[in-house]
């Protein structure tokens, strides 16, 4: 089979894991891609005349989990596109949600802010019998995450664009089901990704539905949380605290007032990154069933842009 393989500052030494994971494969590497006959590509974003250039195109492999930031218009419509899904991309996501989940719910948000004015003042302590979380997203990386929280005890909850079934997971599906959830939220987490349908849905309606003093973790993009609303929620006290890995524009502006809210923890986009080795190991299994004529797993619909 003939793949084209497209470098860029995100993928530097790839080429030599995919001649170690892979050395029956001849990857060409753009822009020298021979006479045009591949029918796979791989990269991050497709660069200038990729899909004009390979008229023999079917599959392309983009290197990211999220795929908002391609323009599907532009993919001719017999070309399938493949999102990055691999167990390691999926572990460091549940470390991460992990990770925000217990410094909201040990109070680390309060306590750092404690730190920092020398102030030793113990807070009560809940119990995770008594921490309801909610995820939005009943995804890949959101059950990975599920599978951690559940050994902590807490009431666990999702909410997805159809109805869902997992065990130990009360599942909640459309508009009604958002708003009993939501209701019942003691930490949110959001791993939807971004369409023109969840776009700016983390928003005030959304924090005045939660109990007060709840919290919000986005791990998922920028583009659904309108900061603003978040921002305000923060300081009238709706919320309790906010942990969040993705920003409108990032870097995040210095300016940001999210930068030294004493109720933000905040990162730059590290939530779960491509693992190379994993990566290239899932891409090729993914070729091998191309190139066996079998299906190919987590292809994006483009119609739902996800
Ligand atoms: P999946 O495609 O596996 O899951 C998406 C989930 O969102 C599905 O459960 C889907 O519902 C649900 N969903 C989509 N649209 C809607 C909607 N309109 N209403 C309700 N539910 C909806 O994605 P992953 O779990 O693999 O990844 C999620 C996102 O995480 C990525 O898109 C990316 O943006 C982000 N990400 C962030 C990273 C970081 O480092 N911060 C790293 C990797 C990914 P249904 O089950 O019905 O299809
Ligand atoms: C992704 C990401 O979507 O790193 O893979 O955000």
């Amino acid at each position: 089979m003939k793949v084209v393989f497209v470098p860029d500052e995100m993928t530097q030494g790839w080429i030599e894991i995919f001649a170690a994971e892979a050395p029956d494969l001849h990857l060409r590497i753009w822009p020298d891609i021979g006479d045009g006959d591949a029918e796979c590509a791989i990269c991050g974003a497709p660069p200038p005349g990729l899909f004009a250039r390979l008229p023999r195109l079917r599959v392309f492999f983009s290197l990211a989990a999220g795929v908002d930031h391609l323009d599907l218009g532009q993919v001719p419509p017999h070309v399938a596109v493949v999102r990055m899904v691999d167990d390691s991309l999926s572990e460091a996501m549940a470390e991460y949600v992990v990770m925000a989940v217990l410094a909201v719910h040990r109070d680390l948000v309060s306590y750092i802010d404690c730190q920092q004015r020398a102030e030793w003042r113990r807070l009560p302590e809940v119990r995770a019998r008594d921490r309801r979380i909610g995820m939005l997203g009943l995804g890949v990386l959101t059950r990975a995450a599920l599978a951690r929280l559940a050994p902590f005890g807490f009431p666990l909850s999702g909410w997805s664009r159809t109805q869902r079934e997992i065990d130990g997971v009360a599942c909640f599906s459309g508009a009604d089901g958002l708003r009993d959830m939501l209701a019942a939220t003691d930490i949110l987490i959001c791993l939807l990704p971004a369409t023109p349908t969840t776009r700016g849905m983390l928003g005030r309606r959304v924090f005045a539905t939660m109990p007060c003093g709840s919290a919000v973790i986005n791990a998922s993009r920028g583009a659904l949380l309108k900061e603003n609303d978040l921002l305000a929620a923060l300081d009238e006290g709706q919320l309790s605290a906010a942990v969040l890995d993705v920003f409108a524009k990032e870097p995040l502006p210095p300016q940001s007032r999210l930068w030294c809210h004493p109720r933000v923890l905040l990162t730059p986009h590290i939530a779960a990154g491509v693992d190379p080795r994993g990566a290239v190991r899932s891409v090729v299994a993914q070729l091998r069933r191309t190139g066996r004529g079998d299906a190919i797993a987590h292809t994006v619909d483009r119609q739902l842009g996800y």
